[in-house]
């Protein structure tokens, strides 16, 4: 390529350059007379919004875990109650349980087994004792003895489940 090919390629790059400059500055002046009209306040409320929505929902599965005591099994085949038979749970202190089992449509579920097991995911610790069901109180009752929590904060409570020949599971979480 000659001296006059380089020339005409620079021609054609500052030409470019400059048309670049003439928009950017075009883009610039009208967001100036746009100022005035929106605020700062107003642009940035929707990105505001969207971090606090976000940071809520972060909450929800971080700090507020779902206390109920009453929970369909992951499946959805049984309604599995729980009542402590001292309120509110306690610390330090063996306790038991009464579970309720129905099945879906509320049918109280009699002869059922139970597999307990639980701790605490935020300490990467299990149960301190082996509660296990003892007694069938009757009626979709059934006694479960040997529950203790030996320090505060989030439990989990896990009861595998197996009633004639269905089979499921279902989480109770506790803050204590
Ligand atoms: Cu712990």
């Amino acid at each position: 390529m000659n001296d006059t090919g380089h020339d005409a390629v620079g021609t054609a790059a500052r030409s470019a350059l400059s048309t670049a400059r003439v928009r950017t500055g075009a883009i610039r002046r009208s967001r100036l007379r746009l100022l005035p009209e929106r605020p700062l306040r107003d642009l940035l409320a929707p990105l505001v919004a969207a971090l606090l929505v976000s940071l809520s929902v972060a909450n929800a599965f971080a700090a507020e875990p779902d206390l109920s005591r009453s929970r369909t099994s992951d499946e959805g085949a049984f309604v599995v109650s729980i009542e402590s038979r001292i309120e509110p749970v306690p610390l330090n202190t063996l306790h038991a349980w009464v579970v309720s089992l129905a099945s879906a449509d509320g049918t109280p579920v009699e002869g059922a087994t139970f597999e307990v097991d639980g701790g605490m995911p935020m300490h990467d610790h299990g149960l301190p004792t082996a509660p296990r069901v003892t007694e069938e109180l009757g009626g979709g009752s059934y006694l479960l003895e040997g529950v203790r929590f030996q320090m505060p904060g989030h439990w989990v409570v896990n009861l595998d489940i197996t009633a004639a020949d269905v089979q499921d599971s279902v989480t109770f979480e506790l803050m204590l």
